[in-house]
């Protein structure tokens, strides 16, 4: 009598990203992994999540957690601005969030400052969802490498500012520093917006704390930061740094936020969660005061 098959042995993706708890996700088909000039990609597919990408071992997105990330980085800011015409996305290479800057029609021009070509060649191919063919769009004018060296440049001026980058571990850390907000300001027109990824305030504190801080450093005169929820950025709310000279940007009212221009068929940025978005419990506020 034959031996029956041993099952094949499962494989997990682990999480490297905290030093004392890891999520781990079941790796159902890897659809891709590759060690770039860069970073290690991975792509694979997951029975709760979807697919999934993780650079250098860290979560980045999932199909089905995404938009919750991705709708509240470009609408809140651009929304709030009222009438953005051009808007830059520094990092963001799946095309999440440029799927969502293109669907506003007031926008004319966008800039995306990517380092890594092949993360936006393989997103495409993988996960064609995320940027759902908005590299195509005629506004938008790619620049490939280092995006803190982009900004430092005498370019021109921005209404809204979206950095999507990673943790501020290996390439990424270039787009946390004071110089790069420094710089981003002086990108912005006035009334421009800067929203940034600032990490998961639970577990990450001291990236919201150095974020606001270095944000206040860099000359902007209202600086703060607003949330949401993505589950496979484990640790409950992620913070996005907003940063603006016009601090009446932060504070336009829901109704006046409803009557303006918003992309249909979102999934989770409406004008209250944008309003409630930067409701800040008392112990994040903590974090950031340093207390
Ligand atoms: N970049 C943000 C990844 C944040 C991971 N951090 C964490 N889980 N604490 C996402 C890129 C999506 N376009």
């Amino acid at each position: 009598m034959s031996e029956p098959a041993k099952p094949e042995p499962l494989k997990w993706f682990a999480e490297t990203l905290h030093a004392a708890w890891q999520q781990r996700l079941k790796m159902d088909r890897v659809l891709f992994h590759e060690r770039t000039e860069h970073q290690d990609l991975i792509v694979f597919e997951n029975d709760q999540w979807g697919t999934v990408l993780a650079l250098d071992g860290v979560v980045q997105t999932t199909t089905a957690d995404e938009r919750a990330y991705h709708e509240m980085l470009a609408h809140t800011p651009i929304v709030a601005h009222g009438r953005a015409r051009s808007v830059c996305i520094v990092g963001g290479g799946d095309g999440g969030t440029l799927r969502e800057v293109v669907k506003h029609e007031t926008v004319r021009r966008i800039v995306e400052a990517e380092l890594d070509p092949e993360v936006i060649q393989f997103c495409k191919r993988h996960l064609p969802g995320l940027s759902d063919g908005a590299y195509d769009d005629e506004r938008l004018e790619l620049r490939f490498g280092d995006a803190a060296h982009f900004m430092a440049e005498e370019g021109e001026k921005f209404d809204v500012i979206l950095v999507d980058s990673t943790d501020p571990i290996g390439p990424g850390a270039a787009l946390f520093t004071e110089a790069f907000y420094r710089d981003c300001r002086r990108r912005l027109n006035a009334g421009g917006i800067l929203a940034t990824q600032c990490g998961v305030p639970a577990v990450q504190p001291f990236e919201l704390r150095q974020t606001q801080q270095r944000q206040k450093a860099a000359g902007f005169a209202d600086v703060s930061f607003y949330l949401t929820c993505v589950p496979t950025y484990v640790g409950g709310y992620m913070a996005l740094g907003w940063a603006s000279d016009d601090p009446t940007r932060r504070r336009i009212r829901v109704d006046t936020l409803a009557s303006r221009p918003i992309p249909s068929g979102l999934r989770h940025y409406t004008p209250d969660t944008h309003v409630a978005a930067f409701a800040h419990p008392p112990w994040m506020v903590d974090i950031v005061d340093g207390r």
